[in-house]
This record gives structure tokens, C-alpha cells and sequence, in this order.
């Protein structure tokens, strides 16, 4: 598919108005959301190799990240476009000391598309802003995402501190570097690698 291609480019070098525009066409050409997903993953997942082997830096980095981001203000209308009232609520937030959002954009993005309500407390979430949250919003699930190795200890102790609390509210987690060893000992209820399975096993802890 050629628009699709196009947005594969457009994200690994970073053209936002490219990306708005592919996205644009591949929307209206009835392309499934899915599809227009999977070649954001893709571009970005080739910015990750080139920025591993130091052939770009931080700012193409940041660059790619705003043009998937131009992209994703597009497509998430049409995932959340379901019209029905939401069953269940899900808190979002990347754990303390860590920035990366771009993936926990996309779990939220998925659960909205799933009808799921999303509250999405942005990055760098401490574990008390979290359990104020539990406390304002009463949600059935909590996703946290780290990307970072030095932030999954935030990741752990926000964990302690949600399970400390006197609340039903299912702990689910992710990120590149989390693993479902690393979510057992923390004591997370579910683990998941990517994007749609995130959606499975919120699925899964509210049922
Ligand atoms: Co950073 N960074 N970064 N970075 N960055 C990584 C993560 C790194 C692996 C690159 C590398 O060096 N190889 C490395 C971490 C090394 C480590 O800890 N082992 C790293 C580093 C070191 C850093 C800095 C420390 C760099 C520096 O300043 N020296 C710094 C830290 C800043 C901070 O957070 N405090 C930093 C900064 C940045 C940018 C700001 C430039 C930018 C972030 C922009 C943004 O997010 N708004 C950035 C980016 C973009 C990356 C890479 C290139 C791409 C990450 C990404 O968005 N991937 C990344 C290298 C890589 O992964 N290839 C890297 C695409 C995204 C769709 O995937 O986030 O994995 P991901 O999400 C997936 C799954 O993991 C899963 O679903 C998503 C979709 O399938 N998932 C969940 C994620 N959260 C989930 C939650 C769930 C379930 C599934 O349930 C709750």
C-alpha cells in the first residue's frame, strides 16, 4: 500500500506534515486503523535501530516522535468513534523518571478504540498521584509503562503502593524493557508486550 509506505517514511525521517497528510488519505481510503498502526510502529521501530547504532541522535529522535504523534491526532477519533457508553475505566501513566510515551499513547489509544475509558495521567506519574487517581476515578484497571531499566523501580514501588491500598483496581504493566518474570515480582496482575494484547488482558482483568 503505497500511503502506508509513505507514512513508514514520513516517520523515520521525521516529516509532520507528511505523516498527517498519509495519514489523512490511508483514512480516507477506508484503510483499517490497524493497518495505519502497524506502519507507525514500524517507522518508529526503525528510528529505534538507527538511534541504537548512534547513526542519529535525540533530536531525530524527537522529530519522528512528532510527526507519529501528528498521525495519531488524526486516527484516534476513529478509534474512539464507537459511540457506546464505556463499561470500563482504565488509569494510564508512565512511572516516575521516565518520559517515553509514545507506546503508552498507543495502549491508550487501543483501549479507547476497545471502549474502554481512559484517564491518561501523562508521564513521570508518582505513585501518589496514581492512588490519588484510584481515589478520584475508581477505575477498574491501572497500566503503567516504563522504557526505561532505571524506572522500573518506580514501576515497583508504585505497585507496593496501589496494593497497599484498600481497593479492587487490577495493576497491569509494559514497556520494552518490562518483562512478565519482572511483573510477577512485582506483583502485577497482568503483563503484556504490546498494544493490541494490552487490550486483551484489560479485557481479561475486568471480567
Ligand atoms: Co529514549 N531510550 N531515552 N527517548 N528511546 C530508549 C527506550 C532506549 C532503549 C534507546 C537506547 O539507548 N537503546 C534507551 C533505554 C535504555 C535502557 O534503559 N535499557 C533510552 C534512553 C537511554 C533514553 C535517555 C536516558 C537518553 C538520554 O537522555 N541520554 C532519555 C531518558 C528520558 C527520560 O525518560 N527521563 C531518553 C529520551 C528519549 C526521547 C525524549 C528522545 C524519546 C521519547 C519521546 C516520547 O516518548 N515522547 C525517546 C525515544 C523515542 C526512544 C526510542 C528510540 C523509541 C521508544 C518508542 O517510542 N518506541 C527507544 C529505543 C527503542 O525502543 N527502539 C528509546 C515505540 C513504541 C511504540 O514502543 O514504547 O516499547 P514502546 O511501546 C510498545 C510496547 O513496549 C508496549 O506497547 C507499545 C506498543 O506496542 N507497551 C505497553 C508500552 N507501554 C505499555 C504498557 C502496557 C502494555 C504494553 O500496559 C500497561
Amino acid at each position: 500500500n503505497e500511503t502506508l509506505e509513505k507514512l513508514v517514511a514520513a516517520i523515520k525521517t521525521g516529516k509532520r506534515k507528511d505523516a498527517k497528510s498519509a495519514t489523512a488519505t490511508a483514512l480516507e481510503n477506508g484503510t483499517e486503523p490497524q493497518l495505519i498502526l502497524d506502519a507507525l510502529t514500524e517507522g518508529m521501530n526503525d528510528v529505534g535501530v538507527r538511534f541504537r547504532a548512534n547513526e542519529i541522535f535525540v533530536p531525530e529522535v524527537l522529530v519522528a516522535a512528532r510527526a507519529m504523534q501528528k498521525s495519531m491526532d488524526l486516527l484516534e477519533p476513529v478509534l474512539v468513534a464507537s459511540g457506546i457508553e464505556p463499561e470500563f475505566s482504565v488509569v494510564i501513566g508512565t512511572v516516575q523518571g521516565d518520559l517515553h510515551d509514545i507506546g503508552k499513547n498507543l495502549v491508550g489509544m487501543m483501549l479507547k478504540g476497545a471502549n474502554f475509558k481512559v484517564i491518561d495521567l501523562g508521564t513521570d506519574v508518582s505513585a501518589d498521584a496514581f492512588s490519588a487517581a484510584i481515589k478520584e476515578h475508581n477505575p477498574n484497571v491501572i497500566a503503567l509503562s516504563a522504557l526505561l531499566t532505571t524506572t522500573m523501580p518506580s514501576m515497583e514501588e508504585i505497585v507496593d503502593c496501589i496494593n497497599a491500598m484498600d481497593t479492587d483496581v487490577k495493576v497491569m504493566v509494559g514497556g520494552a524493557p518490562v518483562t512478565q518474570e519482572f511483573a510477577d515480582k512485582i506483583g502485577a496482575h497482568g503483563f503484556s508486550t504490546d498494544a493490541a494484547s494490552a487490550v486483551e488482558l484489560a479485557k481479561k482483568l475486568c471480567a
